[in-house]
């Protein structure tokens, strides 16, 4: 726990967290937590760029409704730094499930099952080193 883990992740303000002007709300607790925005940009993404975040989910049943949804309006991608930050965000984030994410965390704060085909979350972070190397270099173009 006590071993230097200075990370990059890849954070995702959905186009739900978007519409609802949570955009500052997720910044804040990013920057609440500690942790450091070091790049962000608003983009409406394309399909290509959206296949190419989501592979690990190509053939599921809510494949297509994800894309969709990211597909319907403007995102913001942002890197955050910091120690162990692609573990600390997810916790920041909650769990998948809104309805089930504990309060306190993003999901459980400020999202709900809609009933929608898709989950609609307000945010996406990398889960692993290699997830978030992958993510940034399709989003701000660079490795690291
Ligand atoms: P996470 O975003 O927590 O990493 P994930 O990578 O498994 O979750 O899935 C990507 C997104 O797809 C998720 O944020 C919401 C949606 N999703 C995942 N599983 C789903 C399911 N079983 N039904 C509907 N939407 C789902
Ligand atoms: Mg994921």
């Amino acid at each position: 726990m006590t071993t230097q883990q200075q990370e990059r992740t890849l954070v995702l303000v959905k186009p739900d967290g978007v519409r609802r002007s949570l955009v500052g709300e997720v910044i804040a607790r990013i920057e609440r937590k500690g942790y450091v925005v070091t790049s962000i940009k608003m983009v409406q993404p394309d399909r290509a760029t959206l296949a190419k975040h989501y592979a690990e989910h190509e053939g599921k049943p809510f494949y297509e409704p994800l894309l969709e949804f990211m597909l319907s309006g403007p995102v913001v991608a942002i890197i955050a730094e910091g120690n162990r930050v692609i573990e600390g965000f997810r916790k920041l984030a909650g769990t998948t499930d809104p309805t089930t994410a504990e309060p306190g965390t993003i999901r459980g704060d400020l999202a709900r099952d809609q009933g929608t085909k898709v989950v609609q979350n307000i945010v996406h972070g990398s889960d692993s080193v290699e997830s978030a190397n992958r993510e940034i270099s399709i989003w701000f173009g660079e490795v690291k």
